[in-house]
């Protein structure tokens, strides 16, 4: 007999307890158990994202203004002590294991050693990585380096832990080596915010702050799993659903975290099992189905704005704002007459009453918030959906303005600071004019590669080297079989990191690795202990200093390794790096020099909770070309007409509660109610028995090919019935990424399309 959704499937079972609770304080328990951490630990924990001690890494939610306790956040515990572990991965490992065999060990296990000590150097005849001196490991970097004619043969990477003051120096050694190939974790990430908004509104972030909260009468979560992925926002959500907010979710899945919390700070939810709800309306729309929603809702709002005129009320729109700041709207609202409601329906997945009483909910609140993460974002039209959204808020005024305006929800905890003080693969040319005249050399002035472009032109023999500073790049990225291929033809490569991970094993002709210090730890350069700064998801900078001893002696900091790695690069260098590097406040004084900006930086940082660079868009002033906000226009509906075909499936792929991008901490997602394993594919239970499969099924599931070179297939999964919308899947990211093309990624932002893959399943062969 079929099994129902109650029946045991080994690893699955529903989870009955709120966001946060009991469940969380036990998983921190758990967490600095398996990683042995020490009673200091514990005590870093508690000075985390506090004037005094270091930034949390993570997640990029910013921190209440006067914080002085701690606030908890089982993730954040989680990222601390899987940084703060008193695991090693030392050159006597690298002696027991060749690369051949590590090759074989999960993503998991490779982590799980620890942390990185030595620098290391992949040596052939052995296969493996042997213990090279810092010295001799940027010697042959820079040999390399230095031997190629045209730089734009080397790419560049970035992943967002990094602070400011390293993101900063790494930009000026890629220039004056001669590239701007600048591939970013953010390329695959919030770029559909960083190119689609500026066109919108002038500026590529989110333009509220964390007290804007506290005035908004509605707030929207679209495409975003807060619970896990930034789980100190639930402590604002929950405030403001105690003030009576509205707060309004379209979601596939049914999250958790948006549905009800319990604060473990709170005495009263903790001793009496209760919590607070969240969500007050919760829209299971459709994989890839939100362009249909923010059009359904405007045309809602525009229908319901004419009868109210016709009746002889107010406009429903924010006519004054519209008319003074913004262009476009006629024909914004000329598409939106184009577009049917059986089509948005279709596309949706949601009734038409659904979407109306959502544009009731906008239209009745004076101040609104959206907020925003991947499941927007990672999509064909990424850059499409943010910009149908700032039309949305647009049409009531709801930017620039106390209580209201967008909230994309950064991803690593760094990310936008990164992008902010230079790492980008198209510089404007005030940037690139400022750094020729404050550092003396002629910066690169062509596009240089993102992301895909990177691995495109590395997987062509087109580029032949790589340096990364930090992440995981050949995981996190589509098509890992394509990237691994690609990787392994390169002349050289070169991780800084803090731990071992797959993209390590990739080999070149020369692999190295840098260990570097991780921002709990202390960091001390000729003038003594440093700081670093970085910039939340509100755009606010403060400084985060290390409060640990590091993993080991022989650890440097990534702004010593980057000026390492200039210094044996460029021998007629315009930049005193030595200088730089033994004080950081000298670095911040050249961000300065190159970003007005941040004027009196180091001062302003000495301030508790920093402060906030300006972001134009805040105060209603538009840096577009119009001089104006813009009403955008996009075709259609359709995300991804593949996935409608008879029998397609869009999937979507997620993060588990248990893993930070590529890190995976543990098998669990405990509030999706999975123990133990991660070869699951949730499913709907109508969309199961359409298929003629139950839920426990061991199933294939294939991406619907048009001209693709050969087929993708995931094997062996196992069919999930969970709370999802029909006509969507869901797995876990990185582990079917094979099952998006390098190819398929978003035109306008080159993000690649991870939330809307078109699939087909069967049961396993
Ligand atoms: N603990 C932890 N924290 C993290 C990270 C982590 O891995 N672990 N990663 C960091 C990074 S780099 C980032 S970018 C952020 C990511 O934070 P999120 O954006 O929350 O990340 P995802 O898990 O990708 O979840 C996206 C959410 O979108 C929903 N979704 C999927 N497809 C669609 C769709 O088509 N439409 C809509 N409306 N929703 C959809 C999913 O159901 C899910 O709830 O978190 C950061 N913080
Ligand atoms: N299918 C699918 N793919 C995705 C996504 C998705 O939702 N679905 N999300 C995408 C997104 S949003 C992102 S941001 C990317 C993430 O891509 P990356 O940023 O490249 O990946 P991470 O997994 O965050 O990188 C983990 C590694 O960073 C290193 N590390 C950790 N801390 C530090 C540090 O302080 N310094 C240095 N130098 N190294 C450190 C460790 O060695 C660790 O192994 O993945 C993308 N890929
Ligand atoms: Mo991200």
């Amino acid at each position: 007999m079929a099994k129902t959704k109650d029946q045991d499937v080994p690893g699955v079972k529903a989870y009955d307890g709120p966001a946060g609770g009991w469940g969380a304080l036990g998983a921190v328990a758990r967490a600095i158990k398996d990683q042995m951490a020490i009673a200091e630990d514990t005590r870093a924990l508690l000075r985390m994202n506090q004037p005094a001690g270091f930034d949390c890494p993570g997640c990029a939610w910013p921190d209440p203004k006067h914080t002085s306790s701690f606030e908890f956040c089982e993730n954040g515990a989680k990222a601390v002590s899987w940084e703060t572990t008193s695991k090693r991965t030392t050159p006597e490992f690298f002696v027991a294991h060749t690369v051949a065999e590590l090759w074989t060990w999960s993503d998991y296990a490779l982590e799980d050693e620890g942390r990185l000590t030595h620098p290391m150097a992949y040596d052939r005849a052995t296969d493996r990585y042997l213990p090279v001196s810092w010295d001799d490991a940027f010697r042959r970097i820079g040999e390399t380096l230095q031997g190629y004619d045209d730089p734009d043969v080397v790419e560049f990477y970035t992943s967002g832990r990094t602070s400011n003051e390293a993101a900063f120096l790494y930009q000026i050694f890629v220039r004056e080596y001669g590239t701007n190939n600048f591939p970013d974790c953010s390329n695959m990430c919030h770029e559909a915010t960083s190119v689609g908004l500026p066109v919108s509104i002038g500026v590529g972030k989110g333009t509220v702050t964390l007290e804007d909260f506290d005035l908004c009468d509605a707030i929207f979560c679209i495409g975003h799993n807060p619970g896990t992925n930034h789980p100190r926002m639930l402590t604002t959500l929950r405030e403001a659903a105690k003030r009576g907010v509205p707060i309004v979710v379209f979601n596939p899945l049914r999250e958790r975290g948006l549905e009800r919390f319990a604060a473990p700070q709170s005495p009263l939810e903790m001793l009496t099992l209760g919590s607070t709800p969240i969500a007050s309306a919760y829209h299971q729309v459709k994989v890839g189905g939100d362009v249909a929603v923010f059009k359904g809702m405007m045309k809602a709002l525009l229908a319901a704005d004419a009868a109210a005129i016709a009746a002889g009320g107010d406009s429903l729109l924010d006519r004054a704002f519209i008319a003074e700041h913004t262009t476009g709207f006629k024909a914004l609202a000329a598409d939106l007459e184009t577009v049917s409601w059986e089509v948005i329906e279709a596309q949706s997945g949601l009734p038409r009453a659904a979407i109306e009483s959502a544009a009731q909910v906008y239209a009745a609140a004076k101040n609104v918030i959206i907020c925003y993460g991947m499941g927007l974002t990672q999509h064909l039209h990424g850059t499409s959906n943010v910009q149908q959204l700032a039309n949305l808020l647009l049409l009531r005024g709801n930017i620039g303005r106390p209580g209201a305006g967008i909230c994309p929800l950064r991803g690593h905890s760094n990310v936008q600071g990164d992008r902010t003080v230079g790492i980008t693969e198209i510089p404007s040319d005030g940037l690139l004019n400022a750094i020729q005249q404050i550092f003396g050399f002629d910066p690169p002035r062509g596009k240089g590669h993102n992301a895909v472009e990177s691995i495109q032109a590395i997987c062509e023999g087109r580029s032949k080297a790589i340096i990364c500073l930090g992440g995981n790049l050949a995981v996190a990225m589509s098509d890992p079989e394509a990237v691994f291929a690609g990787m392994r033809k390169l002349d050289l490569a070169v991780h800084i990191a803090t731990k071992l991970n797959r993209s390590h094993l990739l080999l070149a002709r020369e692999s190295i690795i840098l260990p570097c210090l991780g921002r709990t730890e202390i960091d001390i350069q000729e003038t003594g202990a440093q700081s670093v700064t970085v910039e939340d998801s509100m755009s606010m900078v403060h400084a985060s200093r290390g409060t640990l001893p590091p993993a080991s002696d022989q650890l440097r900091s990534e702004p010593a390794i980057v000026a390492g790695l200039a210094l044996a690069t460029l021998p007629g260098t315009k930049v005193d790096w030595a200088g730089l590097v033994a004080d950081y406040a000298r670095i911040r004084d050249k961000i300065e020099a190159v970003y007005p900006d941040f004027h009196d930086f180091n001062a302003r940082i000495a301030t508790p909770g920093g402060f906030r660079l300006t972001v134009a868009a805040s105060d209603r002033k538009w840096l577009t070309p119009s001089g104006k906000a813009n009403f955008l226009v996009c075709a259609g509906v359709e995300e991804d007409p593949r996935a409608s075909g008879a029998g397609a499936l869009r999937l979507t792929t997620i993060r588990s509660h248990d893993q930070y991008n590529t890190t995976i901490y543990g098998l669990n997602d405990r509030y999706r109610g999975i123990t133990g394993r991660r070869d699951v594919i949730f499913l709907n239970q109508q969309d199961l028995a359409a298929l003629g499969l139950s839920h426990g099924d061991r199933i294939d599931i294939e991406t619907v090919a048009e001209g693709e070179d050969r087929p993708r297939v995931l094997h062996g999964m196992t069919a999930v019935a969970h709370d999802i919308a029909a006509g969507s899947a869901a797995a876990y990211y990185p582990e079917a990424n094979g099952l998006v093309a390098l190819g398929q990624y978003d035109e306008r932002s080159g993000t690649p399309a991870y939330k809307s893959i078109p699939v087909t399943i069967r049961r396993a062969a």
